[in-house]
């Protein structure tokens, strides 16, 4: 092992280890410790079936499961893959690849499945494990899809803080199940993956090695719609990078019924123009709240077909349950590309349904071909897999176009109720909404999208606690406290506003202190890469340059990520029934740990918990009796 250590060491790689190697590296030689990978696994099963997973809140101990269907492919595709657009790309190379897909007549698909979907329905919480079971299956029977989006946004933090995983890991093994397609990630411009601005330095180090572990495609956004905050990303990947800039204009408001309000045709187009400009490959429409109606994006497509010549990417969250005639109107107006979700995974919060647009566009001038009864085996299969997140669906049940006064994004609409009941607040969350809506025009009008939308959802919740109205906050608020983020905002911490931040509220806010009106970016010291790995290797052993990458960016979340995985190995291994809930008494799973070793665990009994509040956990691994002592926190 210590000797794969120290060839895939990148200085090693890189041919710069010279004799010193030796003394600079002291970590790569010592011999690693013998890991027993079945006591941790069995630690974790033991530890999830007496207390159950933190981040699960109700358990219905009467839920029963059905066992998914992976869809079969073609055996011509055994040992290869059919191609795809990732082959396009490699084959015609950025520039003329843009100009096919934006030839081309047929309409393409991005499946947001692997991503947006379950970030909007089931709180990010899908695992690698149900994605890697079906994608290599999804890749060789849809290659005709333009793009999955597989990282990015919420993902990233997600994948640490509650799966217990490596979200780079993630991404290199989606890469190796869908070697055809193009996969793409959200990037959220100067704020990475995060919620608050990160050293240039990091930022591009991050796209780098994002594009070299398997992004094709970014999808670059500023929270507030700030081309200067989005500037070293599109600069990075197009030089640094094969991958394909594609930058965002985050649409809010309503162009037909509010043209000359901030948010008004002409403000897209101008911003369209700027990012193209800019060297974007693709523009994209984040229209993260499903606020573009069919008629406005028949208007605003058409027009900017008009201002830019580069691609044109419609993403919407179907909210308000009209958004496949968004579509179908953009279509009509000649986007180039939309972005779906597998059926089963798809609507209100969630993007509109894939196999439906499918439906929709069959023998119409711009069909695409999909063969519509193997795309459904796939909504089948993430129809029972999303039985495994139940305790993560959001109380949405219907469309609602309550969307429009609130604008609140699609990822945050089913997340702002569990935060409101967090606080108590459960029985308020009508006055939440409106309040959104009252903080948003308090804040002057803003666009709302990670992390900008999640200062206003902070100010709402704040205002209901609370409960003040914009009048106490503009009459009273020099004497209230705030909470940081709304300050962080105030100061200039997420950027610019067209405009800027209404005087007013923003001295109500900062009081004494002055904002800055710079890149926030400019103000943070950049990134001494050296001397981070070494402090960083000092306190986390086993890690690798990824992870200090997942480090810089979330220190605390990879810090518990890194010790839970020193206790209890990799959880990724573990069916998602049994990392959630455990296992039954009696129930059997096996469990792949390495290549060519399974094991196969049951749970035989659980004691009864002794005068110390331990109980012993029998299980059967491999034919042995193993046993494990957890401390009953009930
Ligand atoms: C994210 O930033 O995670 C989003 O999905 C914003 O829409
Ligand atoms: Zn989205």
């Amino acid at each position: 092992d210590f000797l794969l250590n120290v060839i895939s060491h990148p200085e090693f790689q890189r041919g710069e280890a010279t004799v010193k190697f030796i003394d600079n590296h002291p970590e790569l030689f010592e011999m690693p410790r013998r890991l027993d990978r079945g006591t941790k696994i069995l630690r974790y099963i033991a530890e999830t079936t007496v207390n159950g997973n933190d981040s699960v809140k109700k358990v219905d101990p009467t839920k029963t499961f059905r066992t998914p269907i992976i869809p079969s492919f073609d055996k011509k595709y055994l040992e290869s893959f059919p191609k795809g657009t990732k082959d396009k790309l490699n084959e015609l190379g950025r520039e003329e690849f843009c100009k096919w897909l934006k030839e081309d007549k047929a309409i393409h698909y991005t499946d947001t499945t692997l991503r947006d979907a379950h970030q909007s329905l089931l709180a990010t919480r899908v695992r690698p494990y149900d994605m890697l079971s079906v994608t290599e299956s999804f890749a060789k029977n849809h290659p005709e899809v333009f793009s999955l989006e597989v990282w990015g946004g919420a993902t990233f933090d997600v994948s640490m803080r509650f799966l217990h995983e490596d979200p780079w890991e993630r991404l290199k093994n989606i890469r190796k199940a869908a070697p055809n397609i193009l996969l793409q990630m959200l990037l959220r411009g100067s704020n990475a993956v995060g919620y608050k601005a990160y050293p240039d330095n990091l930022v591009i180090k991050f796209i780098e090695e994002a594009a070299e572990n398997g992004i094709d495609i970014f999808r670059v956004f500023d929270s507030l719609n700030w081309v200067d905050a989005m500037k070293v990303s599109i600069k990075t990947i197009r030089e640094n990078t094969n991958a394909l800039a594609e930058a965002c204009i985050c649409y809010t408001g309503d162009i037909i019924t509010n043209p000359t309000g901030k948010y008004n045709l002409e403000y897209y187009l101008d911003l369209a123009k700027k990012l193209e400009d800019e060297g974007a490959h693709i523009l994209a429409i984040k229209d993260m709240a499903g606020l573009l109606r069919p008629y406005a994006a028949e208007l605003l497509i058409s027009k900017l077909k008009e201002t830019v010549q580069i691609p044109i990417h419609l993403h919407t969250h179907d909210t308000s349950s009209i958004q496949s005639a968004t579509y179908l109107k953009a279509i009509e107006a000649g986007v180039d590309v939309v972005d779906v979700a597998l059926a089963s995974m798809s609507g209100l919060t969630s993007q509109p349904s894939f196999n439906s647009v499918v439906a929709a566009m069959e023998q119409q001038e711009r069909e695409q071909k999909i063969y519509l009864p193997k795309l459904n085996e796939y909504s089948n299969y993430w129809e029972d897999i999303r039985e495994y997140y139940y305790p993560f669906e959001s109380d949405l049940k219907a469309g609602t176009a309550e969307v429009y006064e609130n604008e609140i994004p699609g990822g945050q609409y089913s997340n702002l109720r569990p935060q409101a009941e967090s606080l108590g607040l459960g029985d308020k969350f009508q006055e939440v909404k409106k309040n959104y809506a009252i903080a948003n025009e308090l804040f002057g009008d803003l666009i709302k999208v990670t992390p900008s939308s999640k200062v206003v959802g902070d100010f709402a919740l704040f205002m209901t606690a609370n409960g003040y109205t914009k009048a106490d906050i503009l009459e009273k608020g020099e004497t209230m406290s705030f909470p940081e983020s709304i300050k962080d905002m105030m100061r200039g911490d997420l950027g610019q506003v067209q405009g800027g931040f209404p005087k007013k509220i923003q001295k109500i806010i900062l009081k004494k202190e002055k904002p800055f009106t710079e890149r926030p970016n400019a103000h943070l010291e950049p990134i001494d890469w050296e001397k981070e790995w070494k402090e960083f290797k000092k306190e986390f052993k086993n890690a690798n340059e990824l992870d200090l990458l997942s480090y810089l960016l979330y220190p605390k979340v990879f810090a518990d990520f890194y010790n839970t995985t020193q206790e209890f190995g990799d959880v990724s291994i573990l069916p998602t029934k049994i990392f959630f809930y455990g296992l039954q008494p009696n129930e059997e799973i096996m469990v792949d740990i390495a290549e060519g070793k399974t094991l196969i665990i049951k749970l035989r009994s659980i004691s009864q918990p002794d005068e110390d509040g331990m109980k012993t956990v029998t299980f059967d691994m491999n034919g042995q009796i193993r046993r494990v002592r957890v401390l009953d926190k009930s």
